[in-house]
């Protein structure tokens, strides 16, 4: 039991075109709102700084010479062939198989692995950001991962831990200054894989999945969509209050 599921190529080159046009145009309209000071910025405990604007949160690259946007979220409210997504059938039919009933919205996130300056996400599973805000409905949540781009090894393709959602919530890194981050002593490295895949495919993973992703180093960028699903009716993140209180509750 692998615990994700890769469907290759499952959109086809004119969708995954369209959809890095609407990707860039969102970003545009966003930095440029950010520009123009409309924002309200948070620094986290690990110095990684997040700016709110237009009802998204951009998050920074902590080190990017110039500034380079990691991620935007939420973000499918931002364009009409975003929040489309929720519905296709191509995503909800699988995604409402692997989390066991149907699949509603939770958020959605639009991550930039710009060209060469694209970082590194450390090792991690998704399950405690979601516990902080939705206690044990977290575990009930799920991601796909459209693929914009050709996922490589040398872009900072997803390394997953096989199996590893069977072993529930992982020990955290004690050292690590948001409490969020896996301790990389307690990743089962023999079971590691690296998802590489031709841009359109999708990978279908649960919030307790162990995973990574490397710095992009090549001159092209990787971006992606996360659509991350839960058994519909419930609130999506957006209506919930982040409680990092709860964190104490988990190894
Ligand atoms: O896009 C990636 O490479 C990693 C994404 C990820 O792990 C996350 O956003 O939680």
């Amino acid at each position: 039991m692998t615990g994700y599921v890769l469907l290759e190529s499952l959109f086809t080159a004119t969708e995954v075109e369209r959809l890095r046009g609407v990707a860039e145009q969102v970003h545009a309209e966003v930095v440029s709102a950010a520009e123009a000071g409309e924002t309200d910025v948070t620094v986290w405990p690990d110095g990684h700084r997040l700016e709110k604007v237009r009802g998204t949160t951009i998050h920074w690259e902590p080190d990017a010479v110039g500034k380079a946007v990691r991620s935007l979220s939420p973000v499918s409210q931002l364009h009409p062939a975003l929040d489309a997504l929720w519905d296709e059938p191509r995503l909800v039919d699988p995604m409402s198989t692997l989390i066991g009933a149907t699949a509603g919205r939770f958020v959605a996130k639009l991550n930039f692995k710009r060209a060469g300056v694209g970082s590194e996400f450390a090792w991690h599973q998704d399950f405690p950001y979601w516990y902080c805000c939705a206690g044990d409905a977290a575990y009930d949540i799920a991601t796909a991962i459209v693929m914009l781009d050709d996922n490589t090894i040398a872009n900072g393709a997803m390394t997953l831990i096989e199996g590893s959602p069977a072993d529930g919530p992982v020990r955290r890194d004690a050292d690590e200054p948001t409490g969020l981050l896996v301790d990389p002593a307690a990743v089962d490295m023999s079971r590691a894989v690296t998802v590489e895949a031709p841009a359109g495919s999708v990978l279908m993973f649960p919030g307790l999945m162990v995973h990574r992703s490397a710095p992009n180093r090549t001159a092209t960028d990787r971006r992606s969509l996360l659509y991350c699903f839960q058994p519909a009716g419930r609130p999506e993140l957006s209506a919930l209050t982040y409680d990092p209180e709860r964190l104490a509750r988990l190894p």
